[in-house]
C-alpha cells in the first residue's frame, strides 16, 4: 500500500479548521480523517491508424476507497473525438472529456486500478493528453491530502507512447495476418487495433458427425472456401461430452491444431442447448475449459464460446454463470477473446419478448469478451435485424451460428432472408459461423448426404443449396488491415 505522506502544511490547517485535529495526535492521522486523502495516476497509451485510434486508459486510485468516479481529461486538438467507448460513459463537449464509471468498476479501494477504453477519430493530429482528473483532482501520481490542487510528489507518470505496433504479418492466412484477437469497443479487433469481420462454418455435433472433420475437408474448408474461422461444437447433452468428457476434449484440441495448421481461428463451442440453464452444467465447463485453455494457452487461434443457447432461464442466471466461467479461462488463457451466449437461445433476449437492454444494463463483469446472436433466416427476420441493429453500437456481438432455413435447422433456403441478414452483419462488421458444415440429412447441411463418406469436400458438386449460398458468400475477399 502507498504510504500516506506528511501532510502539508495547508492541509493541517484545513483539517484544524473543521474541528478534527485532537490536541495531543500526530498530524498525519486527523487529517486524513478530516479530508479523504486523494491522488491518482492514470495510464493512457493509444494504438493509431490515420484518422483513427484505440485508447487503454488505466487509472489507479492511490487515495482513500472511492465509490464512484469520474475521469476528466482534454484532447489536445480540436479534431480529435471519442466515437465508442467500454466500460465507462463518455461525455464530450468540445474538447473536454469525461468518462464516468459503469455500476461494476466504481469501487476503487486504496490502490487498486480499473481499465476502460474507447475507439476515437482524428482529423488534424493525434496527440494524447497529459493531464488528467480523477473526482476533479488532478492526477499527479502520488498521495496528496485534502487539496484540490495537490503539490505532486512524484512525477505524473503519464506514457505517451503506444504500445509496439506488431510488424507487418509475414503469412496471408487469416491468423498470420490477424494474430491475436481482442476485443475493442463493440468489434473484434485484430494485431493493429483494428475492426475485423470472421467469416466460416460451424461442425455439426461431434458425436455425430466426427467423419466430416478430417484433412480434406479441413483443406476444403481453409482453401477452396477461404474461410476465416472453424467452430467446434461441442455438445454436452446428446450423447456428448458428460459420456466422455476426456475423449470430447481430445477430439476438440485436434480440430484446434488441424484449425491452425491451416491459419483458421477456431471457435470452441461448449454446446449446452436441453437443458437450458447453463449452470446445470457450470462443473463440466469449469473443467473443460480449464482444460482446453491450459493446453492451447499459447495459441492465437482460439476463441472460446461458453454455452450456445442458453434458454428457459433469465440473463442474471446466465451473467452469474459466465462470471465463474471466465474466470477459469482467464486463469489459464489471459489473452482469449471469450463469446458469452444470451438469453432466449441466444436471440438477445428476443425470442424471450425481451431485448438487448437487459445486457447493456448489467453486463457480464469481465473485459474482452463478446455477447452471442443466433438466428434462424426463414425463422427470424426484420424484428430481430432491427435489434441486431439496435444492439451492435452498444455491445460486442458475435454470431457463432446461424441458418439459412428455419430454426429446426431443417425446410427450404431462405435466400432473401439470408441475404439480408449477411449484408447486415457484412456492414457492422459482426463475425458469423454457419450451421453446418456436415452431410447431415437437413437444409442447414453444407453438403450433401454421403458426402462424408465420399472424401471430396471442394468444389460445388457436393454442395445443398445452403452450401452453395454460404460458399459463395465466404470465399469473397477479406480485408484485414495490416496495420
Ligand atoms: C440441431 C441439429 C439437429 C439436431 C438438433 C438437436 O441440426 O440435427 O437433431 O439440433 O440436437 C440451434 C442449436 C443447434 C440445432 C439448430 C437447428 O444450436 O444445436 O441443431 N439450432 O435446430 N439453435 C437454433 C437452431
Amino acid at each position: 500500500m502507498t504510504p500516506v505522506p506528511r501532510p502539508s502544511r495547508r492541509t493541517v490547517l484545513a483539517a484544524a479548521a473543521v474541528g478534527a485535529l485532537t490536541l495531543g495526535a500526530t498530524v498525519a492521522l486527523p487529517a486524513v480523517q478530516a479530508s479523504a486523502a486523494t491522488g491518482c495516476a492514470v495510464t493512457y497509451t493509444t494504438s493509431d491508424w490515420q484518422g483513427g485510434f484505440t485508447a487503454t486508459v488505466t487509472i489507479s486510485n492511490l487515495g482513500d476507497p472511492v465509490t464512484g468516479w469520474t475521469l476528466g481529461f482534454a484532447f489536445p486538438d480540436a479534431g480529435q473525438r471519442v466515437s465508442q467507448g467500454w466500460s465507462a460513459t463518455y461525455q464530450q463537449s468540445g474538447t473536454a472529456v469525461t468518462a464516468r464509471n459503469l455500476d461494476y468498476n466504481g469501487t476503487l479501494g486504496t490502490g487498486a486500478s480499473t481499465t476502460i477504453g474507447f475507439n476515437g477519430s482524428w482529423t488534424g493530429a493525434n496527440p494524447k493528453p497529459t493531464t488528467f482528473t480523477l473526482n476533479g483532482v488532478t492526477c499527479t501520481g502520488g498521495t496528496t491530502t485534502g487539496s484540490p490542487s495537490p503539490t505532486p510528489t512524484t512525477p505524473t507518470p503519464t506514457p505517451t507512447s503506444s504500445p509496439s505496433t506488431p510488424p507487418p504479418p509475414t503469412g496471408s492466412t487469416p491468423v498470420a495476418i490477424n494474430g491475436q484477437l481482442r476485443v475493442c469497443g463493440v468489434n473484434l479487433c485484430n494485431q493493429y487495433g483494428r475492426p475485423i469481420q470472421l467469416r466460416g462454418m460451424s461442425t455439426h455435433g461431434l458425436q455425430w458427425f466426427a467423419q466430416c472433420y478430417n484433412d480434406a475437408s479441413l483443406d476444403a474448408l481453409a482453401n477452396d472456401w477461404r474461410a476465416d474461422l472453424l467452430r467446434i461444437a461441442m455438445y454436452v447433452q446428446e450423447q456428448g461430452y458428460e459420456t466422455n468428457p476426456t475423449g470430447f476434449t481430445n477430439q476438440v484440441n485436434a480440430l484446434v491444431d488441424k484449425a491452425e495448421a491451416r491459419g483458421m481461428y477456431a471457435l470452441i463451442d461448449f454446446h449446452t442447448l436441453t437443458p437450458g440453464d447453463p449452470t446445470y452444467n457450470l462443473d463440466r465447463a469449469k473443467t473443460f475449459f480449464a482444460s482446453v485453455a491450459a493446453r492451447n494457452a499459447a495459441k492465437k487461434n482460439v476463441i472460446y464460446e461458453i454455452a450456445n443457447e442458453p434458454n428457459g432461464v433469465s440473463w442474471s442466471t446466465i451473467k452469474n454463470y459466465a462470471e465463474q466461467v471466465i474466470p477459469v479461462i482467464r486463469a489459464n488463457d489471459p489473452d482469449a477473446v471469450v463469446i458469452v451466449g444470451t438469453r432466449g437461445w441466444s436471440s438477445l433476449g428476443v425470442s424471450d419478448g425481451g431485448n438487448s437492454d437487459e445486457i447493456v444494463n448489467n453486463p457480464v463483469r469481465a473485459d474482452n469478451i463478446m455477447y452471442t446472436f443466433h438466428f434462424y433466416a426463414a425463422s427470424h427476420k426484420d424484428a430481430y435485424r432491427n435489434e441486431v441493429q439496435r444492439a451492435a453500437s452498444r455491445l460486442p456481438l458475435f454470431v457463432t451460428e446461424f441458418g439459412t432455413v428455419t430454426y429446426t435447422g431443417d425446410g427450404a433456403v431462405d435466400t432473401a432472408s439470408s441475404t439480408a441478414w449477411l449484408d447486415l452483419l457484412d456492414r457492422l462488421k459482426i463475425s458469423y459461423a454457419n450451421w453446418t458444415y456436415s452431410d447431415a440429412a437437413e437444409g442447414s447441411a453444407a453438403f450433401r448426404p454421403g458426402t462424408c463418406a465420399g472424401g471430396t469436400y471442394a468444389g460445388t458438386s457436393v454442395l445443398t443449396q445452403s452450401g452453395t449460398f454460404l460458399r459463395d458468400r465466404i470465399r469473397t475477399p477479406d480485408s484485414f488491415p495490416t496495420s
